[in-house]
């Protein structure tokens, strides 16, 4: 049988020994078909170790280990209780901050300041959520003098969560927050590209208390574990970040399974847009910050940049001093912003739309290759007189890679920036008041930041949008995600 933990080593944290079985009823077991797989680090293309990888029988004895906490021991757990455990949880994240981030960077190779970045935000979505937990009330509604009405907003029951290798601790803890808050239940697959921090998440899992079964967290691939999790009887809700196209494998999967309720996070083609009147340096900086944070695998990453035609030569010449000055490189040095892409594949994806972009005719400002010999590193790149029809600025490319056009006027943009499958963002940079927020209720995008970009918050809500998705993560409104409502009306005036 192949070992359930391993030792591991990283210049922040030096060894520790980290779980790589199944975290299923808060204990660590092997996968019951006694199946691994390798996990690899993409700054170095070496691989860091091999963690369980669960199938269909482990999906089945992890969701019933969540269904019999959520008929037992979690139902008997008032709502001040649940806001504790993860108040309890978001402390240990907190007190385990280097670890967690270290693990990141190790694994999805993203640099150890936004790691931390990353893990500041788990601490304080599960604080918002822990705080949520015993506000959440029904209404009492006045219909006729012999009756009374009210409703209960409900837990689903157990929910199947499947994240994403972009932001590993981040989805994890937007999925868990709002699910245990309301009193589900969790099964949570991890991606197969970066399973190593949720592992050592898990075992704070335990140590803050929350009963067996509450959370368990798998490794897996997404066509087996994943398309189990999603196609399950026994599970009432799927919620998933990922692809636009598995988004729609796993509707369709709920739909001829148990009509389990479906959110679904998935991709976006963003637009940026920066008015001749805008402040150019801080323009730059957020189109800089909104296209190459975390190396482009960001969702709502500003993708699209649309400078209108006063500013354009300026702004291109004086964005391709900014992005140049990015530091690509070892995700563990402090003055690193930008690592490796994910995976090979991903490299190969985006140098694929690399190409495209050149084959297609687009301007290569800078960038446009691979960063050094190993390692999944890209340059940042800048393509300018990108046409509207082009792969590149209809496709999600997913990769430090920047696709800008010129832009005449107000309508002409808001034409252009609503011509996309997507909605999940999009930014607009202007001094005008009034330009501003006529274009920002034009745009059809979840999100639409103003002079700025990615500010994203546990506390406002975040999702798409068209192809972009299908409910909001993150503030009050995810906790909708998560119940039923339960209206129940009583005939006064009889005893019982
Ligand atoms: O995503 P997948 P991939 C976009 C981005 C990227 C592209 C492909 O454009 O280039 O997707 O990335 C699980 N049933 N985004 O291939 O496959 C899988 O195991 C159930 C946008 O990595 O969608 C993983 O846990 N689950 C994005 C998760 O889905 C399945 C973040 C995401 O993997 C499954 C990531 C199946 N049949 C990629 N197949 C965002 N919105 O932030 C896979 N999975």
């Amino acid at each position: 049988m192949a070992a359930t933990s391993v030792e591991l080593k990283t210049p922040v944290t030096g060894s520790f020994k980290l779980n790589t079985g199944l975290f299923i009823n808060n204990e660590w077991v092997p996968a019951v078909e006694g199946k691994t797989f390798e996990v690899i680090n993409p700054s170095t293309e070496e691989v860091i170790c091999s963690v369980h990888e669960a199938t269909e029988k482990d999906v089945d004895i992890a969701v019933a280990a969540a269904r019999k906490a959520f008929n037992t021991t979690w139902a008997e757990t008032t709502p001040y209780q649940r806001g504790l455990y993860l108040n309890k949880l978001a402390d240990l994240v907190e007190k385990n901050i280097d670890l967690l981030a270290s693990i990141e960077s190790l694994d999805n190779g993203k640099s150890i300041t936004m790691a931390r970045g990353d893990v500041g935000a788990v601490v304080g979505c599960l604080r918002y959520y822990g705080g949520w937990a015993d506000k959440i009330e029904g209404k009492t509604i006045d219909i006729a003098p012999d009756m009374l009405h009210y409703t209960r907003p409900e837990p689903l029951g157990v929910c199947g969560q499947i994240i994403p290798w972009n932001f590993p601790l981040l989805m994890l803890s937007w999925k868990i927050g709002p699910a245990l808050a309301t009193g589900n239940t969790v099964v949570l697959k991890t991606a197969e590209q970066t399973p190593l921090s949720a592992l050592a998440f898990a075992d704070l899992v335990k140590e803050a208390g929350f009963p067996p079964g509450v959370l368990n967290i798998i490794s897996g691939y997404g066509r087996v574990a994943g398309a189990a999790l999603s196609s399950h009887m026994d599970v009432d809700k799927v919620a998933f970040t990922g692809s636009t196209a598995v988004g729609r494998t796993i509707m369709k999967a709920a739909a001829a399974s148990n009509l389990k309720k479906v959110t679904l996070e998935l991709g976006g083609k963003s637009p940026n847009i920066v008015f001749n009147d805008a402040d150019i340096d801080a323009a730059i900086d957020a189109v800089n910050f909104g296209i190459y944070f975390n190396h482009g695998q960001t969702c709502c990453a500003g993708s699209r940049v649309y400078v209108q035609e006063g500013i354009y030569d300026k702004f291109i010449a004086a964005f391709k001093i900014r992005a140049e000055q990015n530091k690509v490189g070892d995700p563990f040095l402090e003055e690193t912003f930008q690592g490796p892409q994910v995976s090979q594949l991903q490299f190969d994806r985006i140098m694929g739309y690399v190409k495209a972009g050149k084959d297609e005719g687009a301007t290569v400002v800078t960038g446009g290759a691979r960063h050094g010999d190993k390692g999944f590193f890209i340059q940042p790149t800048i393509f300018a007189d990108v046409r509207q029809d082009m792969k590149i600025m209809q496709e999600e490319i997913f990769g430090p890679v920047c696709a800008i056009a010129k832009f005449k006027d107000v309508e002409e943009v808001i034409k252009l920036g609503n011509d996309s499958e997507y909605g999940l963002a999009a930014a607009v940079h202007t001094k005008d008041l009034n330009t501003a927020i006529y274009v920002s209720n034009k745009l059809r995008a979840g999100t639409v930041w103003v002079n700025c970009y990615n500010q994203l918050h546990w506390a406002l809500p975040f999702g798409g949008f068209k192809s972009s998705g299908i409910g909001r993560e993150l503030g009050e409104l995810a906790l909708a995600n998560y119940t039923e409502n339960k209206s129940v009306a009583i005939k006064l005036g009889q005893t019982l």
